[in-house]
């Protein structure tokens, strides 16, 4: 595909297909954009063009996520809709990956990721992983709906440095609670990092929780400034 435009009306168009849930130039839906470059075929030729995949995930795909969750909120779109705005940014996240987790690294140690109990949301786990394995830690990503007994047996088969927990539902949110004490009741000694878009710094102190980040280089820098490497 022949691309003749600037990076910014491509970024704009990458913010579009996440919203639309535009795949490629094959993909049948949405009916209006058939034909039309989708995120496999625009992804590639913003990285081609040295565009940095955090400008990528900041000004293109996290703005088309923003306004699938604006127009869900209002109603204006439905779950099967999220859906497969979902999927389309799961398939544009599997492209950068490569290009944020750069292998040679040694790795610093082991953490579990997981999103809890009752809750289904992965996207923003999936990110948090990227970057820690981009910034080189050995990541055991447990997966969605995750309860504690899940994380107490990996805690135990595992020598782990830390967890990581997500949420992005106030009810599920109240679920941390319990898995951050059982983790601490079990394994005081390793520490809780929770996120999501519901969480705040408050809620963490309330739950316990050894750090709050908005985002994942928070968690990373965590990890590296709390873990020498020898
Ligand atoms: C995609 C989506 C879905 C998809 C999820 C698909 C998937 N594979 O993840 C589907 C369709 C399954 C879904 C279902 C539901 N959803 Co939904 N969903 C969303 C949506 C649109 C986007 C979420 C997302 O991926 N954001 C992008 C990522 C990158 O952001 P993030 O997760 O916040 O992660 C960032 C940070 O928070 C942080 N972070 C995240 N986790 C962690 C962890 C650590 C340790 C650290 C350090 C950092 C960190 O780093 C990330 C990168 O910066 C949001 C709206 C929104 N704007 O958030 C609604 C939203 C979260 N959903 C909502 C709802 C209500 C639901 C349903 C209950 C709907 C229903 N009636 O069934 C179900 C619940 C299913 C369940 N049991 O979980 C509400 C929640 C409202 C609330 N207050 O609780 C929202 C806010 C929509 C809305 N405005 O109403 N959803």
């Amino acid at each position: 595909m022949n691309f003749s435009f600037d990076e910014n009306y491509l970024l704009s168009q990458l913010a579009l297909c996440i919203e639309r849930g535009k795949l490629n130039s094959s993909s049948k839906f949405p009916a209006d954009m058939i034909s039309q470059p989708g995120v496999e075929e625009l992804l590639p030729e913003l990285l081609s063009r040295n565009i940095s995949p955090k400008i990528i995930l900041d000004n293109g795909l996290l703005i088309g996520m923003n306004r699938v969750g604006e127009k869900f909120r209002d109603g204006k779109i439905f779950i099967p809709d999220v859906l497969i705005s979902a999927k389309a940014m799961n398939a544009a996240m599997e492209i950068l990956r490569p290009y944020i987790v750069k292998g040679d690294l040694k790795l610093k140690g082991k953490v579990i990721l997981a999103t809890v109990k009752g809750d289904l949301h992965n996207i923003g786990k999936n990110l948090v992983r990227m970057v820690l394995e981009g910034g080189g830690w050995e990541v055991i990503d447990l997966g969605i709906d995750v309860s504690s007994d899940k994380i107490l047996d990996a805690l135990k088969t595992n020598d782990i440095k830390a967890v990581g927990l997500s949420a992005l539902l106030t009810t599920t949110m109240l679920n941390m609670k319990d898995i951050v004490r059982d983790i601490k009741n079990n394994f005081p000694e390793i520490p809780v990092a929770v996120g999501g878009a519901p969480l705040n710094q408050r809620f963490a102190d309330e739950i316990n929780a050894d750090l709050y980040s908005p985002d994942p280089q928070g968690m990373l820098d965590y990890l590296n400034n709390n873990f020498s490497l020898n």
